[in-house]
């Protein structure tokens, strides 16, 4: 492991603001005490995303707790940002001074993400995204990373594996215009369908917390796409998917991220049937880690883990090994071993980071059947 990022930390005194207050700081014979901050969605109309979060950090927390009893003890303060970019920053700046976390995971939207990511980043305190997919993410500085798949992989590999199936000729977009993640992913849409070909004959947008898009499908309805896609959290996406159906269109649906959580079929009905999306996490793996954690967390919650749980849990343990490597809850060494992440095996895949810490990953092409999403290479029509 060699654990070589240390020698960057010139003096580590420098970093000793980051262990104040956190209790042991590692060195004396008692475990690593890492109090750890998360920074998530827990109210308002995207709060599915955030309590999945929570959950797979508190099944993680539990697990690594009981794994390396004696040498690490995490310790979660969640902060709730109902979505907004200002709770984010609120939220990040608590943590880092009061709190005195050694690392903070989230926010849950690429949107809080860009506005409260510099700030941990100025505080040299890493921030670890669990679910952001937007471009761009980790330009925010070196102590920014994330483990969840851009939107940049995933929809791509979507949409070849749609095309390859269904031979769309033409495409129609519809995207949130207030959203960092789902304006990112309308990009990549676009892009992707010219690339493959497509005329695209209709582009539509609005905005997150509308609940009526009548005129907007009207207008997609008219120009009658083989394929409509949509950039939106999963909230007004199902309403787009549900309205869509009930007006008639014909159009095969094709979705990102933002679609990676049940709700989606709460709020979408029979009309989510046949919506393909893009994930790395699918709970039917034939891998025995997956199964593992899926049996564990149904014992658990009483439901199957969505990709949002999975990269939650996944995220919580690459700190918590990262801290062990680091020999102490320290923010500059946790950085480094951040930094360092090579073929991590968690739930949600095989995880690298890039030279700019972006995550290297597979994303797995899902359909909508019967309530829950399905390989897409395991249906016939
Ligand atoms: C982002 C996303 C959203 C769907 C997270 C909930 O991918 O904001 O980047």
């Amino acid at each position: 492991c060699g654990g070589g990022g240390a020698k960057e930390s010139s003096g580590s005194p420098a970093s000793g603001p980051a262990t104040e207050g956190q209790g042991s700081g590692g060195e004396a014979a008692g475990p690593i005490e890492a109090k750890i901050g998360a920074v998530l969605i827990l109210s308002g109309g995207a709060a599915a995303y955030g309590e999945a979060q929570r959950s797979g950090l508190e099944m993680a927390k539990d697990e690594l707790n009981e794994k390396y009893a004696g040498k690490l003890k995490l310790d979660i303060v969640y902060e709730d940002t109902g979505g907004k970019k200002e709770s984010a920053i609120n939220a990040v700046n608590k943590l880092i001074n009061e709190d005195r976390v050694v690392a903070i995971i989230g926010p849950t939207l690429s949107a809080e993400m860009f506005a409260a990511g510099p700030v941990a980043n100025e505080n040299e305190t890493p921030i670890f995204g669990i679910s952001n997919t937007a471009e761009g993410i980790n330009d925010i500085g070196p102590y920014v990373f994330r483990n969840s798949l851009p939107e940049s992989i995933a929809i791509p590999t979507a949409m070849k594996a749609a095309q390859n199936r269904y031979h769309f000729k033409t495409a129609a977009l519809i995207y949130a215009n207030n959203d960092d993640f789902s304006v990112s992913g309308y990009k990549t849409m676009k892009k992707t369908a010219e690339e493959l070909g497509l005329e695209i004959v209709a582009e539509e947008s609005f905005a997150v917390g509308d609940v009526d898009f009548s005129a907007q499908l009207t207008n997609i309805k008219k120009a009658d796409p083989d394929v409509l896609l949509i950039s939106a959290l999963y909230k007004e996406g199902a309403l787009v998917v549900k309205k869509a159906r009930e007006m008639g269109l014909r159009a095969r649906i094709l979705g990102g991220n933002g679609f990676n959580n049940p709700k989606v079929f709460e709020i979408a009905g029979d009309a989510a049937e046949g919506l393909i999306v893009a994930t790395p996490f699918s709970p039917e793996k034939n891998d025995p880690k997956v199964q593992a954690f899926v049996k564990a967390y149904e014992a658990r919650y009483g439901k199957k883990p969505d990709q949002f749980a999975a990269q939650a849990y996944d995220g919580l343990t690459i700190i918590a090994e990262s801290l062990l490597k680091a020999g102490k809850a320290d923010r500059k060494l946790l950085r480094d071993q951040l930094a360092e992440l090579k073929d991590f095996e968690g739930v949600s895949g095989k995880l690298s980071f890039d030279e700019r810490r972006n995550p290297i990953g597979e994303a797995v092409v899902v359909v909508a059947k019967g309530g829950k999403y399905v390989p897409l290479e395991s249906v016939s029509d």
